[in-house]
């Protein structure tokens, strides 16, 4: 993997970095194609049960590196980002059969923002901010943001946001339901590590059937979310987890998850 994203697998759970401080962790092509790569390894990584995703320096990241996309431009480039990095990685975050967590130490703008929201879960500190900024540089959404703001915010408040990107600070994600924790920001590292710690010692095969049942149930209908959550609590059911879970209850002991 490229230094501009670090990768390492411990105890169950990968850490991936977004290393660029010097230019506020900004996507150029080299750190697309890690970041896609990394999350795409974790994914698929069985030995891996939960994911921390987090930057280096002051920012988390500041979405398509601008610098980069001028020269890009200027060259006659087109637009392929999208489906060859930005759909990959939301994809791999939001789909992975396991918890993705996002610790925001900084400012996370346009697709950087769209990771976070991506994220199964979101911890910020106290002096990280939201912006959506695409429209501030005339382009429509990516990075999933059209499928995850409304359904974090509620529509019209997610229209707000993109039509007006502005720079939303800790205090008022965590009101608006952006995020599901603020901290202080010399407290996050620790934090964070000890969420994604906690789900990557966790019951797996049931957190991956909760993102699946939430996912089909945010676009389909009550009647078929209930027959498909028949089926994955048949599955998790089925999981040497739950027995451990309940043989543990009745021994009145805590269990130990294999996340099998
Ligand atoms: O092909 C495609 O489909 C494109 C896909 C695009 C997906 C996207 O992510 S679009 C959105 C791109 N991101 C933005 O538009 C954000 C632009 N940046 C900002 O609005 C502000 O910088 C921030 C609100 C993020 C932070 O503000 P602040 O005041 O903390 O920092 P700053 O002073 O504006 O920036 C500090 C430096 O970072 C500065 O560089 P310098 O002058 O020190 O050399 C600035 O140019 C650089 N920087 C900030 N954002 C970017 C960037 N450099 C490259 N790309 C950036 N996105």
């Amino acid at each position: 993997m490229a230094d501009s994203v670090l990768y390492e697998v411990a105890d169950g759970l990968a850490t991936v970095t977004l290393n660029r401080p010097g230019a506020m962790n900004a996507l150029d092509t080299e750190t697309k194609n890690a970041l896609r790569d990394s999350l795409q390894a974790a994914g698929s990584d069985e030995a891996v049960r939960a994911v921390l995703l987090t930057a280096n320096g002051r920012a988390f990241c500041v979405g398509q590196d601008l610098k980069e996309h001028v020269r890009i431009l200027a060259e006659g480039g087109g637009l392929t980002t999208v489906s060859e990095h930005y759909n990959p990685i939301t994809t791999a975050i939001a789909t992975m059969p396991k918890p993705v967590v996002a610790a925001v130490n900084g400012v996370a703008a346009g697709a950087g923002a769209g990771f976070c929201f991506a994220a199964d879960y979101r911890i910020a500190a106290d002096t990280a901010a939201f912006t959506t900024a695409f429209t501030g540089v005339a382009l429509s959404t990516d990075s999933g943001m059209a499928w995850t703001l409304q359904r974090l915010v509620g529509y019209g408040t997610a229209a707000d946001l993109l039509l007006f990107p502005r720079s939303v600070a800790a205090a008022e994600a965590l009101s608006l339901g952006l995020v599901h924790r603020v901290v202080p920001a010399a407290e996050l590292a620790e934090e964070a590590l000890a969420v994604a710690r906690r789900l990557a010692a966790g019951p797996t095969v049931a957190y991956a059937a909760i993102k699946e049942a939430m996912a089909y149930g945010a676009a389909h209908s009550f009647a078929e979310t209930l027959d498909l959550e028949a089926v994955l609590q048949t599955r998790a059911g089925a999981s040497a987890d739950h027995q451990e879970a309940v043989s543990a209850f009745v021994r009145k002991e805590k269990p130990r998850f294999t996340g099998r």
